[in-house]
This record gives structure tokens, sequence and C-alpha cells, in this order.
């Protein structure tokens, strides 16, 4: 049962003496909204611990609580901890920590809190809800769980999490439960207005021209019932976006009325591709697609990453 687990969690955490907190490497909304619900708590109950992420969060987020506690940088002895907790990682790979959290002692032990498909079984708590908004919701059934107060702090990172996740309720991850909690966290503090200033209403006019290029370029497959839309090399070298605004514009495609699903392919670096795919069809799980090109996520958000450029030419593009 999930709500003996979320208490096995808590007991856990007041048990350990020193805690590693890790999310993914180029964090989203959502791991950076929910390491920092657990400093939130850790600070609370006195405990000593570490918030990793392999790179720096972006400068939109540093309204979050305690964001400016995460460091980029392993200057840790992981050895040293008797409790580590991955959140919103996805896959062991993505905490870069793999080898550590492998090769880990007896008696380090590991609460993973995410809401991606299984992708590696390797904790000893595996609080796993693929059907969840986003990691922060499942933080908030675990302070549920455990009684522990919802103060602003909490309520603004737990609000974050779903928004940013969510595409502002956007993307069909969005249940009513959903709502329910992120009406109640405006109750306790969190500011709707203020997030949506410093998440979406951030774009610069660089940013807009790039979205309007993704929309210029985008086309239907009709054998397919595809819709794709392709940024070069060329494109992301001129347009400063960040990964997170690339992934918005896919976000923001996948709102073409009639298609099965989107693609948008992108040349990030010279000879590499990154690809995004969405759907909104009820019946159509598009992670297998991204699983099947060595990708993974979410059934209605999901991604991979090839080796090939893109290139213009008389008659459209060319991968190669
Ligand atoms: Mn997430």
């Amino acid at each position: 049962m999930l709500s003996d687990q979320y208490k096995q969690a808590y007991k856990k955490i007041l048990e350990a003496k020193n805690i590693l907190l890790v999310i993914h490497a180029r964090p989203d909304g959502d791991a950076l909204s929910s390491i920092g619900v657990m400093m939130e708590l850790l600070i609370k109950l006195n405990k000593p611990f570490f918030a990793y992420c392999l790179d720096k969060p972006p400068a939109q987020y540093k309204f979050l609580p305690h964001i400016e506690k995460i460091s980029a940088e392993k200057t840790f002895s992981f050895k040293n901890f008797d409790l580590v907790i991955p959140l919103d990682c996805g896959s062991m790979g993505r905490t870069n920590l793999a080898k550590e959290i492998s090769n880990r002692n007896q008696g380090q032990f590991i609460i993973e809190f995410d809401h991606h498909p299984r992708v590696d079984d390797y904790a000893d708590i595996e609080i796993r809800i693929a059907d969840a908004s986003s990691t922060a919701e499942i933080l908030y059934n675990f302070l549920k769980a455990n009684k522990i107060k919802i103060n602003k702090n909490f309520a603004t990172g737990i609000l974050t999490g779903i928004l940013t996740d969510t595409g502002n309720f956007l993307y069909p991850s969005t249940t009513d439960r959903t709502i329910r909690i992120a009406s109640k966290m405006q109750l306790l503090g969190a500011n709707f207005p203020q997030i949506l200033e410093s998440t979406w209403r951030n774009k610069s006019l660089s940013a807009m021209k790039f979205w309007g290029k993704a929309m210029e370029n985008l086309h239907i497959n009709k054998k397919y019932n595809f819709a794709f839309s392709i940024l070069s090399y060329e494109d992301i070298k001129n347009s400063n976006s960040s990964d997170e605004e690339l992934e918005g514009i896919a976000g923001f495609l996948s709102n073409l009325y009639g298609v099965k699903g989107l693609v948008l392919l992108r040349e990030e670096k010279p000879g590499l591709i990154k690809g995004s795919l969405r759907t909104s069809h009820p019946k159509i799980d598009i992670s297998k697609l991204g699983q099947a090109l060595g990708g993974g996520g979410h059934a209605k958000a999901s991604g991979f990453v090839v080796k090939g450029s893109i290139k213009q030419s008389k008659t459209g593009w060319e991968i190669f």
C-alpha cells in the first residue's frame, strides 16, 4: 500500500543522520520544486543534508524556497550518507550518481520519489506513481500521509511543480486531484500569479521568434496523421534557448488539432538530434515510440536522442 510506503519513508528520514538529495541533470520546475519541498522538510526536522544536481538551476526559478542550497559540485563523499533520496529522476543515470548508488554500502538506504515510468529498480523504498502529474504532487501525498503541516514554502514548491509539469494544467496528466491540490496550495500561501510570472511570462523576444520558427516549420505527415517540426542547429545556435523553453515549444505545438501526435526534432549540437514526442490522443502511449528510439518518458510526453544532422533541402528536410 502506498500510504504505508509514505509512512515508512518518513520513518527512515526521521532515523537518518545525513541525507543526500538528488534531482535529474538539466533540472526542470518539478525537479527543483521537489528538492525544495524536501529541503524545507529536512530543515524543519534539523537534519543535515546535501542537495545535488549535475547542472545549475535556471535563473527563473530563483523564487523557489532553498534553491540557492542546491550544489552542482560533487563536493561530498557519498559513503558519508546513510540515506539517499532521488526525486523526479526517471532513471538512475539521470542522477549522475549511478556508479555510487550501484556500489553503495550496506546500510545506505534509498528512497525514490518519481512519476516517470520505471526504468531501473534500485530503490529500497520506491514511491512511484506514473500517472501523477508531477513529483511535487506525490510529495503532497507524502506530507499529507504523515500529517506534516503545509506551510507557504511547501505550498509554493508543490504548486510550482504541478504548474510546470502540466504546462499550467494543459497536459492530459492533469486530473481532478491535481487541480484540487493546486487550489489547496494557493489557499495555503502559494502565489499563483507570481509563479506564472517567473515560470511562464518570462519569454524574451528572441525566444518568441524562435517559437515562431518552430511553428513555421510545422507540418503534418498525412499518411500517419502525425505532425512534426524541425529546428536546425543553425536555429538553435542563434536563439540561446534553454532546454526547458524547447520542451515548452513541443508542449505548445501539441495544441494542434486533429493529429495523433507530434514530434519536435532539433539538432542541439552538431551531429546530435533530440526529439520531443507529444500526444493528447487518449489511446496513444507515445512513450513506446520514445523507447523504440532509445529514449523514455511518459505516455503523453516522451523523448529521445539520436545521432545525426538535419539539413534543409529543396524538397523538405533531410536527416543524415
Ligand atoms: Mn516531473
